[in-house]
């Protein structure tokens, strides 16, 4: 059986078409066909019965034959009605079958037995296909069964650049771009498309939506085109984010007007060519007017003039413009208690509804601030009835954990689309009214940013693959519940072992709650490094400045006064039924009461807590939770590949430490500003810890961390020659068994040298070894740097004398926070 001792990359993703071994699951297999038909040439015809092939070949061994006529054998026949209708006249056509739909049924004829994968057009065979490779790999009976996807958008953005880095990318460079080109090999791009058709999703916008502009040369396009070819026989179409000033810097036009004739005759002739080049392309993504991007607002022009123009270009070639709903002033006045950056996507666009060209989506992030670890949905969902709209969903883990740490994110975003918004007094989910159906809208659907990079694994944590395949599945069928994706994923990417299964579905399924508990709790947004890189503890960040994601905290209370009674009036941008929800503080869900209310910290919870109380409880606890990860992930040693296992326990170690970072961080900081001590008197209470800069150091020196809380005491120690520095301390400790953890800052670049001794003895060493992610400005010892070691199981005795060494490289001063030694 593959996966016990092989080596895995994780390359496969969920495709690894495992051998299947067990002789009971075997059996049920046993009479299936092994010839295949496929009358069908087309691209995505011919790849729908090679994957079918590779697939049940892989998994259950023996040969299978592709044929383009009926065999006097069993088969599986492939092909859309029509084919199918001509090779046999006897089969029952299904009444209707979309396009992308498929239905898989059983005939028997002239004694054979006849396995009908039927698609509307090729790309539902090979929807079909996957589904039934899907069955065999989870150990499932294959059952006729029809599905069609939920909506006709299922796409994905990735935000490269030209230059192959990645904006908010956490899994090394860009697998479409290199050195302002696009990259000779496509390997990876190919295998990209197949695993997107795998989940259903059928687009991908290939570069960032901050547009270079130089994405519309004509030489650029010719190289673009390179990338559709490669993944168009998975039936995904390509489309690009366009920077609205083009016609004025790529065109040299003298404006970018989107009422100047010469402008809308420009994007004409430029959609033109790029359908010369890509027939199939899928359209235009744009982030106008939008942190510093040009916009029509330039010109007194509104979104939906400027959106027109492209859709009317569009329109002959079938094409569609994805306009961004993210349209807001990150310049607001923080003094003015009425400003609000949740309003923006509302007030920029309800006018419009109605206005735009029946080709135009309006892409809408799922909640109105920015991807934070909760928010509510946004309003614009349910302003817009005369509009298309998709929604907007990240896979990318921006604000949650970067892929370092594990946040499977479907349930967070099953609450969004499940989210009633009482449009009208009557039930419209989200989900309802992005497929279409709530407003009867000719388009919509579902995109996610997705980012994924050459890493080997794609998006470097091994669980993070579940948010694109769980993104992939909601975008098919949104009413699939959080256990039915978490469990497929689980089978077919770790295999069917009911330990593996029942342990993985468990720690995925709980740990966006557990991210939320130790980041920022009951609506309050991540508390990250909100102006920099998103990913460690920084919370005043939020503070007084123009990016608007404000906490309001000041010494008596905290959270933003959205009401209408008396604070921006956000509230009022819900239908009534929901805006009454969440005005009266007797209604509002506690996850979001700070999110929606500004209230003083000994405010009293549905829960009975009081806020403050509920800050220091929901980050000790996430904490813990965190810290079980590893322990648990340990008992599955020797049930999966070693390679995928001891990868995983590495990340989950450094977020158990992590998460200690966070909770830290934010109890501190809240201690402070509220002067409300925890009732369990663990805030600022460590009696297990030893103070770097209180330990006999030699070479080490004090030095201050920014922001304070991102360091116990404020103060850390570094080491700034060539030689090692020291740390020493005299422990006196009862005899018996500790863990030590030491608490030390792990920047870019540099491999600093940790080494523990008790009394001269070496007992471990480790490097700095960059897990933390390799973003821009982490240069510093703050709350992204900070990084634990845990040296388990050491004998200590009263007496004893401990020393750490560091020895500094780069830029890296072998940085140390403290020491912690505690029972096991
Ligand atoms: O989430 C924020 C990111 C930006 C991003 C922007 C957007 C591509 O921090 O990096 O820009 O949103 O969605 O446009």
């Amino acid at each position: 059986m593959c996966g016990v001792a092989q080596a895995e990359n994780g390359a496969t993703g969920w495709l690894r078409y495992s051998r299947i071994t067990e002789p009971s699951a075997l059996q049920q297999y046993r009479l299936l066909p092994r010839r295949i038909v496929q009358s069908d040439t087309s691209p995505i015809g011919g790849n729908a019965a090679a994957e079918l092939a590779r697939g049940l070949r892989s998994m259950l061994g023996g040969q299978f034959q592709v044929d383009a006529t009926l065999p006097d054998a069993d088969a599986f026949v492939l092909g859309t009605p029509d084919e199918l209708h001509r090779l046999l006249p006897q089969w029952k056509r299904p009444s209707m079958l979309a396009p992308e739909a498929f239905a898989l049924s059983k005939l028997d004829e002239h004694g054979h037995h006849l396995w009908i994968v039927a698609g509307g057009r090729e790309k539902g065979e090979l929807y079909g296909v996957f589904h039934l490779l899907e069955q065999v790999a989870e150990q499932r009976e294959i059952v006729p069964n029809a599905e069609a996807p939920s909506a006709a958008i299922r796409w994905v953005n990735q935000w490269d650049n030209l230059d192959g880095s990645i904006e908010r990318g956490y899994a090394g460079r860009s697998i479409f771009f290199d050195g302002g080109h696009v990259r000779a090999d496509l390997t990876r791009v190919s295998e990209y498309g197949r695993l997107l058709a795998s989940v259903g999703l059928n687009g991908c916008t290939v570069n960032n939506v901050n547009s270079d502009l130089r994405t519309l040369q004509p030489e650029m396009l010719r190289e673009l085109a390179r990338i559709a070819d490669a993944l168009r026989p998975w039936g995904v179409r390509m489309s690009l984010s366009v920077d609205l000033s083009s016609p004025e810097v790529v065109g040299h036009l003298s404006t970018f007007d989107p009422l100047d004739p010469r402008v809308a005759a420009w994007w004409q002739q430029k959609t033109d060519e790029i359908y010369k080049l890509i027939p199939d392309f899928g359209g235009f993504v744009v982030k106008a007017d939008s942190e510093g991007r040009p916009g029509p607002s330039q010109y007194g022009r509104t979104p939906a003039v400027a959106a027109n123009v492209l859709a009317r270009a569009l329109k002959p070639h079938h094409g569609i413009v994805l306009y961004r709903g993210f349209v807001y002033n990150h310049h607001l006045d923080w003094h003015d208690l009425k400003a609000d950056r949740a309003r923006a996507g509302y007030d920029n666009f309800r006018a419009l509804d109605g206005k735009f060209e029946p080709n135009v989506v309006i892409q809408i992030k799922h909640g109105p601030i920015d991807f934070q670890v909760r928010e509510p949905v946004s309003p614009l969902f349910a302003a817009l009835r005369h509009t298309s709209q998709a929604i907007e969903l990240q896979v990318t883990q921006e604000y949650a954990g970067q892929q370092r740490h594990m946040v499977f994110l479907v349930p967070m975003w099953k609450i969004a689309l499940d989210t009633d918004m009482r449009a009208g007094n009557r039930s419209t989910p989200v989900k309802e009214i992005v497929e279409g159906k709530s407003f009867h809208q000719p388009l919509g659907g579902f995109v996610a940013v997705v980012n994924v990079g050459l890493d080997d694994d794609w998006l470097h944590h091994p669980m993070a693959m579940a948010n694109l395949y769980g993104y992939g599945k909601l975008a098919w069928n949104p009413n699939l519940t959080t256990d039915q994706i978490i469990d497929g994923w689980t089978r077919l990417t770790f295999g069917n072992n009911p330990l593996v299964v029942s342990t993985i579905d468990d720690l995925q399924r709980n740990s966006w709650h557990t991210y939320e508990q130790y980041t920022g709790p009951l609506g309050l947004g991540t508390l990250t490094d909100i102006i920099g890189i998103h990913y460690g503890p920084g919370i005043e960040s939020a503070e007084r400045n123009g990016w608007g994601q404000w906490i309001r905290a000041d010494h008596k209370g905290i959270g933003m006064d959205r009401t209408v009674a008396t604070g921006t009036g956000y509230i009022g941008q819900y239908p009534p039924e929901l805006a009454k929800v969440y005005e009266s503080l007797a209604t509002c869900p506690d996850e979001l009461l700070l999110f929606m209310h500004h209230v003083p910290y000994n405010y009293v919870l549905h829960s009975g807590k009081t806020v403050i109380q509920h800050v220091y409880d929901s980050h000790y606890d996430g904490a813990a939770t965190a810290a079980t990860y590893a322990p648990r992930w340990e008992k599955l040693h020797g049930l999966i590949d070693d390679e995928r296992y001891q990868r995983t326990l590495a990340l989950f170690e450094y977020q158990a430490g992590h998460a200690i970072v966070w909770r830290d961080a934010v109890s501190e900081w809240f201690l402070r500003m509220s002067g409300i001590p925890d009732a369990k008197g663990r805030v600022g209470h460590d009696p297990n810890r030893i103070e770097a800069e209180a330990m006999q150091g030699d070479g080490y020196t004090p030095v201050d961390v920014t922001p304070w809380e991102t360091a116990s005491g404020g103060k850390a120690v570094v080491c700034n020659r060539a030689v090692a520095c020291t740390l020493t301390t005299k422990l006196e400790k009862p005899e018996g068994i500790y863990n030590i953890a030491v608490q030390y800052f792990d920047i870019h670049p540099g491999t600093a040298q940790y080494e523990l001794l008790l009394n001269g003895k070496p007992i471990t060493h480790w490097a700095a070894n960059n897990i933390v992610p390799p973003a821009v400005s982490d240069k510093k010892l703050d709350g992204h740097t900070s990084t634990r070691f845990t040296v388990h199981g050491v004998w200590l005795a009263p007496g004893d004398r401990l020393v750490l060494s560091g020895v500094a490289n780069g830029a890296e001063p072998a940085p140390v926070d403290y020491i912690e030694i505690t029972r096991p």
